[in-house]
């Protein structure tokens, strides 16, 4: 029996957060044993701003050992970059004729990138979800495990994998998206009203998955509340707690009752403290992890080379169907 193909990814820009953590590659961990799982480091994607070459790179590379540091294994699941694989750019181009500029000029990222980048509004900013479309389709993707701000790129996936099947005959899986329940969106620790970015310029808003325990103590620390003193889940009200309560649920594996029994009239100073050991305990293994791979490069360019050839091989299958269907000669 074949399993169900998942495919997922992340921008290698900023730093990884736990909310990248907690809103998609922790969904991906549950997911290895049950699903045949591919995982790409988007690095096409991110190019839609300077990057400046060296620095990328590296950061690039520093991406794919922290996927490996957080448990992606290469025995179970596809890991590789997906400039590696040239059929992604090779299928975005025929869905591009597929897909109407109106439909990209409606998308709320590239309203927001284009207003925070007005000095580069480039082709690739308003193509950026055709390319996650070809992403996804390429491999016959039945579940797209993301955070909620992905959910308008795979709805506009899903419309265009439908269209292209109605012009022609079944082509594509039409793939879901996976946001998982609590989680899907973790608030930075300064402006609890902002989603955690990686890319935020204030280092105090959002904590790395690689950073050192201090730091991380002293960022939950000094994490924005409010000036009440209970600790108690309400989003609404207490936004700033009940982030925290959330994050450090789904680091610590405590359930949000069992928080606010513990923590609820302890005052925020034990609480922020509590928080913040939660999420270091569980990154603690990673960054070991971590620092252990990117001594051995070798192993790394090893894993993204064999990841970039089995990718190749289901994409290419999926690419010359598509261009059977459209009608170009056959090599
Ligand atoms: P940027 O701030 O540079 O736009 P980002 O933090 O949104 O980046 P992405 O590379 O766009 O990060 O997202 C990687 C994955 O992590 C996506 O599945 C996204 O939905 C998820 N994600 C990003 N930020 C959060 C968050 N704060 N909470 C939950 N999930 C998140
Ligand atoms: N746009 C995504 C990253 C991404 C992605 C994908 C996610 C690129 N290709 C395919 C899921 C499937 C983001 O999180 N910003």
């Amino acid at each position: 029996m074949n399993k169900k193909i998942i495919y997922s990814g992340i921008q290698p820009t900023g730093i990884i957060t736990i909310g990248n953590f907690i809103g998609a590659i922790s969904n991906w961990l549950k997911m290895q044993d049950d699903y045949d799982c591919i995982f790409g480091i988007a690095d096409l994607h991110a190019l839609t701003v300077r990057q400046v070459p060296a620095e990328y790179r590296k950061r690039a590379l520093s991406f794919f050992a922290q996927y490996i540091a957080c448990g992606l294994d290469p025995e179970k699941s596809i890991l590789y970059f997906q400039s590696h694989v040239a059929e992604h750019a090779e299928l975005q181009w025929i869905l591009n004729c597929f897909t109407y500029i109106g439909e990209m000029q409606r998308m709320t990222q590239f309203k927001d990138k284009a207003a925070k980048h007005a000095d580069n509004i480039n082709m690739g900013l308003l193509d950026y979800p055709v390319l996650m479309a070809a992403d996804i389709l390429l491999y016959q993707t039945s579940l797209v495990p993301v955070g909620i701000d992905q959910k308008q790129h795979l709805e506009i996936t899903r419309d265009i994998a439908v269209r292209f099947n109605n012009l022609y005959s079944p082509t594509f899986t039409v793939p879901e998206a996976y946001i998982g329940e609590r989680g899907a969106k973790i608030y930075s620790l300064r402006e609890p009203g902002q989603k955690m970015s990686k890319s935020d310029p204030d280092p105090n808003a959002a904590v790395s998955i690689i950073e050192d325990a201090d730091v991380i103590m002293k960022k939950f620390m000094s994490a924005v509340t409010d000036s009440d003193t209970v600790v108690r889940y309400d989003p609404e009200n207490k936004p700033g707690v009940s982030n925290l309560m959330v994050i450090m649920s789904e680091m610590g594996g405590l359930g949000i009752q069992e928080i606010e029994r513990l923590y609820g009239d302890k005052g925020y100073a034990v609480f922020k403290r509590a928080c913040g050991e939660a999420v270091v305990e569980r990154l603690k293994p990673i960054k070991a992890e971590y620092d252990r791979l990117m001594s051995d490069k070798d192993y790394l360019m090893a894993v993204a080379r064999d990841g970039a050839e089995r990718a190749r091989r289901l994409a290419r299958r999926t690419l010359n169907k598509v261009k059977r269907k459209v009608g170009l000669v056959e090599q």
